[in-house]
This record gives C-alpha cells, structure tokens and sequence, in this order.
C-alpha cells in the first residue's frame, strides 16, 4: 500500500477514484491533458520543501544550490525548446505570468488590446471582472461576423486609434492560428508591445505542428499543462534586453517564493517537449483535430469558423437547438468529457452558452489517431441530436468506458 493509503486512506480513495475516472472517460476538454510519470514524478518531489525567492545565483535564503541546479535547467530548456534569448520558469500559472507581463511593460490605466472574452480571448486579457480589465484600460478586438476570425484590419484600425502600449493575442476558444507577424507590424508601427499568449498552442509550438510567435513577439506567455504536457504552471519569455524587467515583475512584482517541485516538472516537460517522439505527438494532435472537425461536419455539426488549425474545435450548438450547457451535460452522461464555451456573438449567457469546445491533445497523449477521432465524431452525434435520449446516453457511456479502458493513460497505466 502507498503511504499515502496508509496515512490518509480517504484522501487516498478519492485519487483513486480519480484514477477510474480519468481512465474511463473521454477527455476532449482543449485545455487539459495528461502528464508522464517522470513529470508526476518531479511534482511530488522534495523540492517542495525549499524557499527560494530570487533567481540562481542570487537567492534571499541558505541552502539553495540545487534549487539554483534545477532553475537554472528549466531555463535553459526552454530558452532550447522555443528558442527565446530569455526565459522566466517561476509563474505558478498563466494568469500569474500575465500579470507580470503588463507589470513589466506596461503602467495602470495604460490602453491594451485583447481579444474578447466571448469570442475565445482569456479573462486576464481585459475582462472586466478581473484584475486585468480592473487595472488597465483594454479595448476588445472582435472576430468577423462572416468568417468568425481575426480581421487584421480592424485590429489595425483599433490599434491606430487608441494608440495601446501593448496588445495582447492568444486565446483560450479560437481554433484558427494567429498572424503573429501581421500583429508584431501593427503593434510596433503604433509603438506598442506585442504581447502573446501561447497557453494553448505551447505544444504544438514546441513540435514544430504551428508557427512560433517567438520570433514576432517582445513578450510570450503560456501554461506548461495544455498541449505542452507539463506540471500545473506557466512561463515566459522575452528578449535579452527585456529580460530583468520581467524577471522582476515576476519576483518580487507578483509572486513570493517560487514553486521549486514544478520547476523541476517544468524541465522534465521541457526536455520531453524536446524529443522527435513529442514532434510526432504535435503533428498527430493536429491531424486528429483535423479530422474530428470533418467527421463532426459530416455528422451535421456546425464549427465556429468552419474548421481548424489547431488542436481545438468549437462547435455551434445553437444549430441543434440546444445549449452549450445541455450538450455538456448530455456528453458528460456519456463518458465524453467536453466544456460548453460561449462562440462569437453569442445570444446565450456566458454560464449556458451556444457552443461547446473540444480538443485533440488528451486522447492523442493516450495513443489515440484517425479511426478513433472518426468513433468519437459518431459517439457526440449521436448524443448531441438526443441529448434527452438517456437510453442513448447509457449505450454510448459503456461502450465509451469499454473503449477508453484500452487506451493507456499516462503517468497512470504506463510512463
Ligand atoms: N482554463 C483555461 C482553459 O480551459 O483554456 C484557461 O485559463
């Protein structure tokens, strides 16, 4: 028995049960995935046990050399994986690493840009009922009514108008890639910043499966958890002369004493990140967004910009006259775990929504291609056209539960 069964059999069940769950169902939420064991492995390590405010070589407590050792290889992974000049390992999460980008190149009650939150932007881009929208004045973008995608020439109107110090893209519900080259020019011919944040796209960047806004952007933002398959935390990179800044933003602007046991899974991610194994796992990810989303449309389903490039699909409930809420809650009855979204220009409240995101990276970590993209397509069909139909509810849950048993999941059933 573990010892954490022995020490806590109740915390010890619920894990367990955990454990079921996530081997039993269908996880096609975009943003979440499943970590290696050695990734585990480094979380549950003793490094949680350090203080280390500071940086390596420069630290506010004793004892610190192997914090020093195993910051200064996450850096240098990641500065490798997505070649940056530099790279911040610290922030606990995105929106942490966000703070600390407009802390660092930018001043409250600064104009910034940002994709709207109902058309797929992130709460820390400007929403109003966080801290971003609270202390800074952003002013949304929009995406084309017509073709549900970013218009250049509007962000550049806007961008011409307001004059920001910085303009933020990356999103969390937006299936198609971003110009960032397009962005960069309007930013910098407005004497803005280009911001990016790449939480959902990290891995696909990291794979070589999408463009890299590295080379365009002054500053770039993600989770390490989506697509990168890394511990629960973020990074961010910028260039070599704007590196002290954003060092500083992150400490002692916006965090204490850094995580050390994520760092640690951090530079595990990274050097897995950096395998052809992991190239093949971007592309493939991509590949079966693909041909979920054409499996879907053949199915009837109607998808936000009609497609994808990434791993992410949104798809248009309000076609089948029902709530992003209801096939949410239909799916999960099926073993299909999915999350209702709003979609551009949404009637329904941003708690029952029109649409429903979906993604590729979870199952694609579990081994899962093309044959399987097209059962899943077939399994939310027919529950999406039923979704009252328990009896279709029921069906498709233990087929789903017998289907998902034979697919590994790592860090649970194997490395
Ligand atoms: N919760 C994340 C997502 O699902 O995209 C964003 O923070």
């Amino acid at each position: 028995m573990s010892a954490l069964g022995k020490h806590d059999p109740e915390v010890a069940a619920i894990i367990a049960a955990e454990h079921v769950r996530q081997t039993e169902t269908l996880e096609i939420i975009a943003s979440e995935n499943y970590a290696s064991a050695a990734v585990l492995e480094a979380t549950g390590s003793i490094l949680t046990n350090k203080y280390a405010e500071g940086y390596p070589g420069k630290r506010y407590y004793a004892g610190n050399v192997h914090a020093d050792e195993i910051e200064s290889l996450a850096i240098e992974r990641a500065k490798e994986l997505f070649k940056a000049e530099h790279a911040n390992v610290q922030p606990t999460s995105g929106a942490e690493a966000n703070m600390a980008a407009y802390l660092a190149f930018a001043d409250p009650g600064d104009t910034l840009l940002g994709l709207e939150l109902s058309q797929g932007g992130h709460l820390t881009h400007g929403s109003p009922v966080n801290f971003s929208g609270r202390l800074y004045n952003f002013v949304p973008y929009s995406v084309d009514r017509e073709t549900e995608v970013v218009d250049m020439k509007t962000v550049a109107t806007l961008a011409a108008e307001t004059k920001p110090r910085i303009i933020v893209t990356g999103a969390t519900a937006y299936p198609r890639q971003f110009d960032f080259e397009s962005f960069a020019e309007i930013a910098h011919e407005n004497g803005a910043l280009l911001m990016v944040d790449m939480s959902h796209f990290a891995g696909l960047v990291a794979g070589g499966a999408h463009p890299s806004p590295v080379p365009y952007a002054d500053v770039v933002t993600s989770t390490t958890h989506k697509t990168l398959r890394g511990p629960r935390g973020a990074l961010a990179l910028t260039r070599e002369t704007n590196g002290a800044a954003l060092d500083k933003a992150v400490f002692p602007g916006t965090q204490g004493g850094p995580h050390m046991h994520s760092i640690a899974a951090k530079a595990v991610a990274f050097g897995e990140a950096a395998t052809p194994i992991f190239q093949a796992y971007a592309a493939k990810t991509v590949e079966n967004a693909a041909t979920l989303a054409e499996a879907l449309q053949s199915g009837g389903l109607r998808l936000v910009s009609g497609g994808t490039d990434t791993h992410l699909i949104l798809i248009d409930c309000s076609t089948l006259g029902i709530s992003g809420m209801k096939a949410q809650n239909a799916l999960q009855g099926a073993g299909i775990i999915a999350n209702k979204n709003t979609i551009p220009y949404d009637e329904r409240s941003p708690f029952v929504t029109s649409g429903l995101r979906i993604g590729t990276p979870a199952l694609t970590s579990r081994g899962m291609g093309i044959t399987e993209m097209r059962q899943l397509a077939a399994w939310i069909v027919h529950v999406l056209k039923d979704p009252d139909g328990e009896g279709v509810r029921e069906s498709v849950r233990k087929e789903v539960a017998e289907f998902a048993r034979t697919y590994p999941v790592p860090g649970i059933t194997n490395a």
